[in-house]
């Protein structure tokens, strides 16, 4: 990738100084700067603004106490996590992740790339971006209900529709958004279905939430496959991860002709060679919530391989959902060399800079995060939509809306990358693409 900019140079030294120790920041952070020299060049308002040194700086951070109790009346106490970053499109938006891994410089990576991610939806929402070091793994579901309810007890005073409006990402699905609503709704003494995305679907919720990031995610790759006279028919696919993201991206993949022949959770992968039966899968991780590795109890011809790499599995299309980082320089030579072509993001930012440079060097078609896995949160702001017209609209009504802004996504990041002169790289296109359109917002909204 091209070499920061001398003037933005400064401004990523600085972003170093103010954040110690917050390495995925950083990283989120020169992953965009890297991007941004040709379009300071054009816009010298940028610059006389400080407009990049105010993008990264999120507008308020919140930071808070959790205490709870668990099944044995033993006291616990987690911390709360809301990252404010950017109000210049809308509302703050972005998803809540409970996961041990939690620190403030996660949430600031994941809230920054949600900036730029919503810009590029088309719609009117903000970044943000929240969450607790609180692991769900082993907990009972009264457990979970009481530590949502202690972290919304804090956490409902920064929300509202106009304001800051959560949804779901690692280890919060249906049932923590439930929780944290009921909480909201007691403590408010208001039913104000637009403070929170991924309801239930009988109480305010969007059909094709649930479905919306993994679907997306390969729209995306089906639009990068398109540009290329080429398509999902008999492809063979990896997708990491078995979570929401995974689950519905293998369901698209299937639909679309392709064949995903592998999963995988933190403890090990499966590999299932005829093809992944994803009904069994989501009855273990959706129904019951075991681990993958219960797969190969019922597929006596699956394999299950513990501490296994995903990506050691030849394939021609890869889609990482899982988590940050889960694609190393190595692991991306591994895909090129094994014949991989395409490689769609359903996780947050999870090639790290060597893998990206190993993707864009083979020049296959890549697709990063902020742009790949936008169809999440952009279901969001469609449920948004339908709360604040108390409406709800059918499942194809939805979904065709869905794929119509992942058409535009892509369509905006290849035409962005041609302009600037890099025909083909989805990561400058996406990147300049999602922040121009904020940059304009802060220069028409004055030094705030
Ligand atoms: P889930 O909690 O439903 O699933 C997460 C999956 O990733 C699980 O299989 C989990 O395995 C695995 N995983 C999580 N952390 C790690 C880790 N540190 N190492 C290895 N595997 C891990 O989350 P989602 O499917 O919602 O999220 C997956 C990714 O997609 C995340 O990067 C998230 O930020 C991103 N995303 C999610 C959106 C959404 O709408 N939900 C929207 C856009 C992006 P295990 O059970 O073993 O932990
Ligand atoms: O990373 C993401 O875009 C999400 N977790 C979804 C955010 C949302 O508000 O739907």
């Amino acid at each position: 990738m091209a070499k920061v900019d001398v003037k933005i140079e400064g401004m990523y030294q600085e972003v170093l100084k103010r954040n110690p120790g917050e390495t995925e920041f950083h990283q989120a952070v020169l992953e965009v700067l890297e991007c941004l020299g040709p379009v300071v060049v054009k816009h010298p308002e940028y610059l006389e603004r400080k407009i990049i040194e105010r993008i990264c700086e999120p507008e308020r951070q919140i930071i808070f106490r959790v205490p709870w109790q668990d099944d044995k009346g033993i006291v616990q106490i987690n911390r709360g996590f809301r990252v404010e970053f950017n109000s210049s499109l809308g509302p703050y938006k972005g998803g809540l992740r409970f996961h041990p891994s939690v620190y403030l410089g996660i949430v600031k990576f994941l809230g920054f790339e949600q900036i730029f991610k919503n810009s590029l939806t088309g719609l009117p929402i903000g970044g943000g971006k929240g969450g607790s070091d609180f692991d769900p793994k082993g907990k009972t579901d009264d457990e979970v209900m009481r530590f949502c309810q202690s972290f919304m007890t804090e956490l409902y005073r920064h929300l509202g529709e106009h304001t800051d409006v959560p949804a779901g990402d690692i280890g919060v699905g249906g049932r923590e958004i439930g929780y944290m609503f009921g909480q909201y709704k007691r403590i408010t003494n208001r039913y104000e279905p637009g403070v929170l995305t991924g309801k239930g679907l009988t109480w305010g919720g969007s059909l094709v939430r649930t479905e919306a990031t993994g679907y997306g995610a390969t729209y995306f790759v089906n639009e990068m496959l398109k540009a290329r006279k080429d398509s999902f028919e008999d492809k063979t696919c990896l997708v990491s991860g078995s979570g929401n993201v995974a689950i519905y991206t293998i369901e698209k993949i299937h639909q679309l002709g392709g064949k995903c022949v592998a999963c995988s959770d933190s403890n090990g992968v499966i590999y299932h060679e005829k093809g992944l039966d994803l009904d069994l899968i989501k009855q273990l991780k959706e129904v019951e919530r075991r681990r993958i590795s219960d797969y190969a109890a019922v597929h006596k011809d699956a394999k299950y391989i513990a501490n296994g790499n995903i990506w050691d599995i030849p394939c021609q299309v890869a889609m990482p959902s899982a988590t940050q980082n889960e694609i190393n320089g190595k692991d991306a030579a591994t895909l090129v060399k094994n014949g991989c072509i395409a490689v769609g993001e359903g996780a947050n930012m999870p090639t790290t800079p060597e893998g990206i440079k190993v993707f864009l060097e083979a020049k296959i078609c890549y697709g990063p995060g902020k742009a790949a896995n936008a169809g999440g949160v952009a279901t969001s702001a469609l449920e948004m939509q339908q709360n604040a017209g108390r409406d709800s609209w059918s499942f194809e009504y939805t979904e065709k809306k869905l794929e119509d802004i992942m058409v535009n996504i892509h369509r905006n990041c290849f035409e962005t990358a041609e302009e600037y002169g890099a025909p083909g790289n989805y990561v400058l296109g996406a990147n300049i693409c999602g922040f121009i359109k904020v940059a304009n917002a802060m220069v028409a909204h004055g030094l705030i």
